[in-house]
């Protein structure tokens, strides 16, 4: 499990090389950004029970195959297990998101995740489809200026997608 320092730090080792300058840029971008970076992870964890029950009430809505008898969200057991997959899932980005690196959701969250859902025969598409619904509110969340006037989000906002889009395809 890396973070963005970690991450250049090891690149740089590997090759016995000092920081490059654009090593040394890009973490200071990272860094004047900083404070936008937290507070973007502290608002999707601030909503993330919204975020994940409207991502599957949407979901549910539009395949209602998976709450009907015999569904893969059928029964509360499974109702529960299926939350839980999507809550684990956006935590993950949000621990990402704060490292400014994929690592920690690729090694701890998505490394085998398509095998188990294809033994347990859940389908891995309608859990992108789970997981796209979660970006979009995350994304909305993240822009959401309210009454303040802040500079722009444009990269973090693409570095935050990037991670749901990540988890999308790792599954579907
Ligand atoms: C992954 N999910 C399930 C299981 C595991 C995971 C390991 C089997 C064990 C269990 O039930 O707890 N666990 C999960 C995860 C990590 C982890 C992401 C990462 C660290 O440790 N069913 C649907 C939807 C979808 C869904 C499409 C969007 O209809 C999910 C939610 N996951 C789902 C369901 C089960 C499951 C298990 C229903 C239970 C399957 C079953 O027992 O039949």
């Amino acid at each position: 499990m890396l973070d963005a320092f970690a991450k250049v730090v090891s690149q740089a080792d590997a090759r016995g090389a000092y920081l490059s300058t654009s090593q040394l840029d890009a973490l200071s971008a990272m860094v004047a950004d900083g404070n936008k970076r937290m507070d973007i992870v502290n608002r999707i964890t601030g909503s993330s029970s919204t975020i994940v029950a409207d991502a599957a009430r949407s979901l549910f809505a539009e395949q209602p195959q998976l709450i009907a008898p015999g569904g893969n969200a059928y029964t509360n057991r499974r109702m529960a297990a299926c939350l839980r997959d999507m809550e684990i899932i956006l935590r993950y980005v949000t621990y990402a998101m704060f490292s400014g690196d994929a690592s920690v959701l690729d090694d701890r969250c998505l490394n085998g995740l398509r095998e188990t859902y294809l033994a347990l025969g859940t389908p891995g598409a309608s859990v992108a489809v789970g997981v796209q619904k979660m970006k979009d509110a995350a994304v909305g969340i993240a822009n959401d200026r309210g009454n303040i006037t802040q500079g722009d989000c444009s990269n973090l906002i693409a570095e935050l997608s990037g991670y749901f889009d990540r988890a999308a395809s790792a599954v579907a």
